[in-house]
């Protein structure tokens, strides 16, 4: 039965989680159709099925009122010149908001709302960063160490990953010159203008 006593744990350093927190992990065969080099993506698949990010919550009763928290440790690579990053979701329940706490490495959070608005922020040690109700949000790592970050939601949030499936976000971040550049999907408005005549 989830503790309605309070607990704390230690995350910087990091010195474990609860017992009870479950782990998710997700590897580059379930990333498939996510990176534009889908060439570059099939090659390092061939060289094995590499693990990309993982997940770490502690559960709790998915209701309102309680709040689902944990650390994303996202590792550091590339998929041709495209950073390794999270699938990326709206909520299912799209007006609810969520707080992350980046506790090591560096990144971006790639947002936008279902009307097409979108916005970049950085993630480094000691930033929080605010993601408002409505915006779908990926984390992506910029540097050459795990990206750490700390997030919490509200339980009943649920998630929304199929429309950022099919159309990707307005911002891609990819490496030019050794830096990291964001620049346009050149997928997303195509996708985005026919899931639209769609509906
Ligand atoms: C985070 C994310 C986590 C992994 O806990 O779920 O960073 O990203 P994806 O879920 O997009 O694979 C969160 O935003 N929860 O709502
Ligand atoms: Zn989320």
């Amino acid at each position: 039965m989830t503790t309605q006593r309070p607990f704390a744990f230690q995350v910087l350093p990091l010195a474990g989680l609860p017992d009870d927190a479950r782990h998710a992990s997700r590897h580059l065969s379930d990333m498939r159709g996510y990176y534009a080099d889908q060439a570059s993506f099939e090659a390092m698949l061939a060289d094995g099925d590499i693990l990309l990010y993982e997940v770490y919550e502690i559960p709790r009763p998915e209701q309102e009122g309680e709040l689902l928290h944990g650390l994303s440790i996202l590792h550091a690579g590339k998929v041709g010149d495209e950073y390794f990053m999270t699938k990326g979701h709206f909520h299912q329940v799209l007006e609810t908001a969520e707080v992350y706490y980046c506790l090591q490495g560096k990144g971006m959070m790639v947002m936008e709302t279902p009307e097409g608005e979108w916005a970049a922020e950085e993630l480094k040690p000691g930033r929080v960063l605010y993601v408002p109700p409505r915006w779908a949000h990926r984390s992506v790592n910029t540097a050459s160490q795990d990206l750490i970050t700390f997030y919490v939601y509200p339980a009943y949030a649920g998630h929304d990953y199929g429309t950022i499936e099919t159309r990707g976000f307005h911002a891609q971040v990819i490496e030019r010159d050794g830096a990291p550049l964001v620049i346009d999907n050149p997928r997303w408005q195509t996708l985005t203008r026919d899931a639209r005549r769609q509906t």
